[in-house]
């Protein structure tokens, strides 16, 4: 098991401690997750603020933190040999523990004794077996477990600025997923099928000793934002959007997405709608600085998308009537982008509006902001995600065309040229810091001539 140096884990817990003063702490790790039946199991996917405190990647185990006592506490059960006999020899949890920097392992069946009722803080939980679990300890139906939210603050507190040894795993993640969009790109053909393509991700993936931090979308149907049917046949003039990334054995996440034609050469009428993304892409990139609120990047990027188009004759009128009004949405109707790490939303178990939203910044019920998972002022050591995107959905534009949604502003007949044009979207993971931003990884073909060079080659 990979972990970092005890001294890790003890100094997050420790800023961890200061931040709660009182009470008890208790992470409940992840459990094994039936597929189909209870010995036939999902991948196991440890709860990323466990690892992040206790670094152990494995199932059925919870911490607990005693502020009053000052004790730290694992809760789980060594192998026995009946689970030797299936799973061969294993470094004891005692052990592992240790390297932890945690001293005292307990049964699993201790926990319950171990808690006190009163000041007791634990994290939302999303998951329905340790919903079950807490609720039975507690007495109460999981629909009243209570999540401690200055439990969840001092968790965020920690976890949105990124350390050196953090960057070193994220980029390490980005460039294997870098891997796997060039293998993309390269496996792309005119006839083939788009489950080829995925399966050449899927190899590149397991080359880095990966695993997806979020299921493939690729698609010859861009325009729909979370496409992971595999199995349309790819032609020449249409567009492939390839969203994925990896997760290191760490636990830390990339999250790319490149766009590029079938034929390994774009269309005259693709380049125009291409270098708007790219140009949105860039542009926001440039923007991020501590104290920026990233919605007003999020805007800064409409507003590119809709000066282009009024050249393109897709939309008219005055750009500052449509960025208050929202026409963007129609063209990008998700949010500019996310904070990442141990997750690839990092945190959105904790609650999205905690991490992305703040008193300074209410989320937006307009089409695409509403959608923004980071709206607040960026810091100094943030790492998120910048994803532009321009789709255009036959259906919503049919919708607003027959509603009469903004016809003052969109140019339908122009519009209805591009219903079979699919969708771009472009996406990069960058470290916030005083000094500018850094995009994590080696470059990862994006210009129009970088990404067809990499299909011819
Ligand atoms: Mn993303």
């Amino acid at each position: 098991m990979k972990l970092f140096s005890a001294d890790t884990y003890i100094k997050r817990r420790t800023q961890l401690k200061q931040a709660m003063g009182s009470g008890q702490i208790l992470f409940s790790g992840n459990q094994d997750s039936p597929m189909n039946y209870t010995d036939n199991t999902f991948r196991f996917r440890q709860d990323s603020s466990f690892l992040y405190y206790f670094g152990l990647n494995l199932p059925g185990l919870s911490a607990l933190i005693d502020l009053e006592s000052g004790e730290e506490i694992i809760f789980g059960n060594e192998y026995s040999i009946d689970d030797i006999i299936w799973i061969g020899q294993q470094e004891t949890l005692k052990s592992l523990a240790n390297k932890v920097g945690i001293s005292i392992l307990k049964p699993t069946n201790e926990l319950a004794q171990n808690l006190r009722k009163e000041n007791l803080h634990y994290l939302p939980q999303y998951r329905h077996d340790n919903q079950i679990i807490l609720s039975e300890i507690f007495g109460i139906s999981p629909k009243e477990l209570k999540a401690s939210e200055k439990l969840i603050h001092a968790v965020i507190a920690q976890r949105s600025y990124k350390t050196e040894e953090e960057l070193v795993e994220m980029t390490k993640a980005v460039n294997a997923t870098g891997a796997m969009h060039v293998a993309a790109m390269k496996a792309c053909k005119p006839g083939k099928m788009e489950y080829e393509v995925v399966a050449k991700i899927m190899e590149t993936v397991h080359n880095f000793n990966a695993e997806l931090a979020y299921p493939v979308i690729f698609s010859v149907n861009g325009q729909t934002l979370h496409n992971h049917y595999h199995g349309n046949i790819m032609n020449a003039g249409q567009l492939a959007l390839n969203d994925s990334g990896c997760e290191t054995e760490m636990g830390y996440a990339g999250d790319i997405t490149r766009t590029f034609p079938v034929s390994g050469t774009f269309t005259p009428k693709q380049k125009e709608i291409y270098e708007t993304v790219l140009q949105m892409e860039t542009d926001s990139i440039a923007r991020l600085a501590p104290g920026v609120y990233y919605k007003d990047i999020h805007l800064s990027s409409n507003r590119i998308l809709l000066e282009n188009f009024k050249t393109l004759g897709l939309v008219r009128g005055n750009v500052d009537d449509m960025l208050t009004e929202g026409v963007g949405g129609l063209f990008m109707p998700h949010g500019l982008g996310h904070m990442i790490g141990l997750d690839v939303h990092d945190m959105e178990g904790l609650g999205e509006n905690f991490v992305g939203y703040n008193a300074d910044v209410q989320r937006s019920t307009q089409l695409g902001l509403k959608s923004l998972r980071l709206a607040k002022k960026l810091e100094a050591g943030n790492v998120l995600t910048v994803e532009p995107g321009c789709y255009f959905i036959p259906e919503l534009i049919a919708k607003y065309k027959t509603e009469g949604i903004f016809k003052e502003f969109l140019n339908y007949s122009k519009l209805e040229e591009y219903l079979n044009f699919g969708g771009i979207r472009i996406e990069d993971n960058i470290h916030v810091t005083e000094n500018g931003p850094q995009i994590l990884g080696s470059p990862i073909p994006k210009t129009i001539a970088e990404v067809e060079d990499t299909m011819k080659g």
